[in-house]
C-alpha cells in the first residue's frame, strides 16, 4: 500500500485528528486516486476501528475520535471529487431510519455515491416514515436509500417501502437498504429493491437503477 495512504489509515484508527487534515491535503497534491484514499485509506481505518471495538480493544468514545478524524478527512477529499464529476448522474435521498442515530456508515455511503457524480439529500437520522415519503413525493430522487444499524430499527425499512406501496408511489423510486445487521435475505423479504453491503456496493447499486 502507497506510504502515505498507510499513514492516514493508522492517523484515523489512532484518532490522530490534529494531523489528518494535513496528510490528507498532502496526498491529494500528489495526484494519486482519490478512491484509492478513500477506500484504502479512510473507509479501511474505520473497518478495523468496528473491528477492534468488537473485539472489545477500544471502546465508544476512541470509536468517536476515529470517526471524526475520519469525518475531517473525507471533508478534505469530498471538495475534490465533487468537483471532477459533471451533470448529476441521477438524485438519491439517503437517511437512516427512525429510532436509530448511527450516521457514520450512511455519511461514507453519501461520499462515494457523490464522488460517483450523484446528487445526494441527506435526511439525517431518526427519520419518520411520514417524512421519508414526504421527501419522495417532493424530491423525486431515481433512488432511496435506507440505513439501520440497531435489529430495533431495521423493521423500519419495511414500513417505508409497504407506505410508499400503499401511497402509489413504489413504482417511482428505487429503494436500497444497508446497515451492519441487514443482509441480502432481509432485502428481499421486506420488497427492496437491492441490499449494499458498503458504500462501493450502495454506489453499484445506485449506477444499475439509473441504467449505468
Ligand atoms: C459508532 C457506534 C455508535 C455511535 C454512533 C455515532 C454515529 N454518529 O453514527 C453511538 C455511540 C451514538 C451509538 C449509540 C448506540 N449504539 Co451503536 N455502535 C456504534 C458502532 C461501534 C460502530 C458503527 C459504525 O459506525 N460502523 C462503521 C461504519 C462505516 O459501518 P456501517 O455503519 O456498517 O456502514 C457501512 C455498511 O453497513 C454500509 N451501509 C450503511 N448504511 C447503508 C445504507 C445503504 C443504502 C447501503 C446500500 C449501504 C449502507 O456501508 C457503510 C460503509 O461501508 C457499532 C459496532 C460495530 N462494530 O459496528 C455499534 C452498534 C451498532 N451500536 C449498538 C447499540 C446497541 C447502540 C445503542 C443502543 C447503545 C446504547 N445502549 O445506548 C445506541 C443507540 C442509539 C440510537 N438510537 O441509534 C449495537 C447494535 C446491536 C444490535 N444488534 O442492534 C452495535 C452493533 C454495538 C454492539 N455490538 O452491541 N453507537
Amino acid at each position: 500500500m502507497h506510504e502515505s495512504v498507510q499513514k492516514i489509515k493508522e492517523s484515523i484508527i489512532e484518532g490522530r485528528h490534529k494531523e489528518i487534515e494535513s496528510l490528507v491535503r498532502e496526498i491529494c497534491k500528489t495526484g494519486i486516486d482519490l478512491d484509492t484514499v478513500i477506500q484504502e485509506g479512510l473507509i479501511a481505518a474505520m473497518d478495523v476501528v468496528g473491528q477492534k471495538f468488537g473485539a472489545g480493544e477500544l471502546f465508544v468514545p476512541e470509536m468517536m475520535v476515529s470517526a471524526m478524524t475520519m469525518k475531517l478527512g473525507l471533508n478534505i477529499v469530498k471538495p475534490l471529487l465533487t468537483g471532477k464529476a459533471g451533470a448529476p448522474k441521477g438524485t438519491v435521498l439517503m437517511g437512516t431510519v427512525k429510532g436509530d442515530l448511527h450516521d457514520i456508515g450512511k455519511n461514507i455511503v453519501i461520499m462515494m455515491l457523490e464522488g460517483a457524480g450523484f446528487q445526494v439529500i441527506d435526511l439525517g437520522v431518526d427519520i419518520d416514515v411520514e417524512k421519508v415519503v414526504a421527501k419522495v413525493i417532493e424530491i423525486r430522487p431515481q433512488v432511496l436509500g435506507l440505513s439501520a444499524l440497531l435489529t430495533t430499527t431495521m423493521p423500519e425499512m419495511k414500513r417505508v417501502i409497504e407506505e410508499l406501496g400503499a401511497r402509489g408511489l413504489r413504482d417511482r423510486v428505487k429503494v436500497m437498504v444497508g446497515g451492519a445487521p441487514v443482509d441480502a435475505a432481509f432485502a428481499e423479504k421486506i420488497g427492496a429493491d437491492g441490499y449494499g453491503k458498503d458504500a462501493a456496493q450502495a454506489m453499484a447499486l445506485a449506477r444499475s437503477f439509473v441504467g449505468l
